[in-house]
């Protein structure tokens, strides 16, 4: 039996209004909401995991019993620290602060995505030259990672938000030809600007995947875009993916209102 659940993106700080988060601070009243209209985790966009913040929600979303999928240190991107930087001290930077979120995710058993945090390659810089300096940020994270025993899963990006790994499959290829075990996290928005066909990324793609962002072409609950999301769910049951269904939306009209939407969704395809 295959044992899919529901999550949405939550965020530790304030999110910009264009943030793909439907929860953002305010702890305290979303958390046991998540878990009162019927979400099982959440996926957690952490500032600083040495905060107050950081550690009180650990022990709330512990309390009201919702797990985390994946960690995200986007906003690590936002403050200019990438992997794949061509300056070493922002690599050290980074990478640094990185091995500080995976010890943060060991302790709510979650991954650590990997996705605005590699760059994006500069006039003066390639692709290779990047994509080569990530792979080796990634290597010396692993050991930490293992140690830790969390996953890092990287996420293809489309190209309006960066200019390395867009498509599923060059983020396949990308994992397969480093030879580090690396995972993929797909988010159905981004396919659906950048793979030829969704259903068979996630064919090809299979072996790798952990994690997933489910959403509909215009970013919202799935029902509430034109995607076939119930043949993107029937795909994924066909592959047994066993993971998290993560609503990474935008909070229009408003936050609530879109996880209710979500759940209205599930329930129609029988995943109450
Ligand atoms: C993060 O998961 C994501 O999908 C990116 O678009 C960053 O916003
Ligand atoms: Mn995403």
């Amino acid at each position: 039996m295959i044992k899919v659940k529901k999550s949405v993106s939550l965020s530790l700080f304030k999110a910009d209004k264009n943030a793909p988060v439907l929860f953002s601070g305010n702890i305290e009243e979303n958390i046991p909401y998540i878990k009162e209209i019927g979400y099982d985790g959440v996926d957690l966009f952490v500032l600083d995991p040495k905060e107050e913040v950081s550690r009180k929600a650990i022990t709330l979303l512990k309390a009201n019993g919702l797990g985390v999928g994946v960690v995200m240190p986007a906003a690590m991107a936002k403050a200019g620290l990438f992997l794949g930087d061509m300056d070493k001290d922002i690599r050290e930077e980074i990478i640094k602060r990185m091995k500080e979120i995976i010890v943060y995710a060991s302790q709510v058993n979650a991954m650590v995505s990997l996705g605005l945090v590699r760059g994006s390659v500069k006039r003066n810089d390639t692709a290779e030259a990047l994509l080569e300096r990530f792979a080796d940020s990634s290597e010396k994270l692993i050991p930490y990672a293992e140690k830790y025993d969390v996953k890092l899963v990287v996420e293809p990006i489309n190209r309006y938000e960066i200019n390395t790994l867009n498509a599923s499959i060059e983020a396949y290829d990308f994992i397969q030809k480093c030879g580090l075990p690396l995972y993929l996290m797909l988010d159905t928005f981004h396919m659906n600007i950048e793979d030829v066909s969704i259903e068979d990324s996630l064919i090809k793609c299979q072996a790798l995947i952990q994690h997933i962002h489910f959403v509909d072409s215009n970013r919202l609950a799935p029902g509430m875009g034109h995607m076939d999301m119930v043949k993107i769910y029937e795909v994924l049951k066909q592959i047994r993916y066993n993971g998290y269904l993560c609503l990474e939306a935008l909070a229009l009209p408003d936050g609530k209102t879109c996880a209710e939407k979500g759940i209205e969704f599930f329930n129609k395809i029988g995943l109450a």
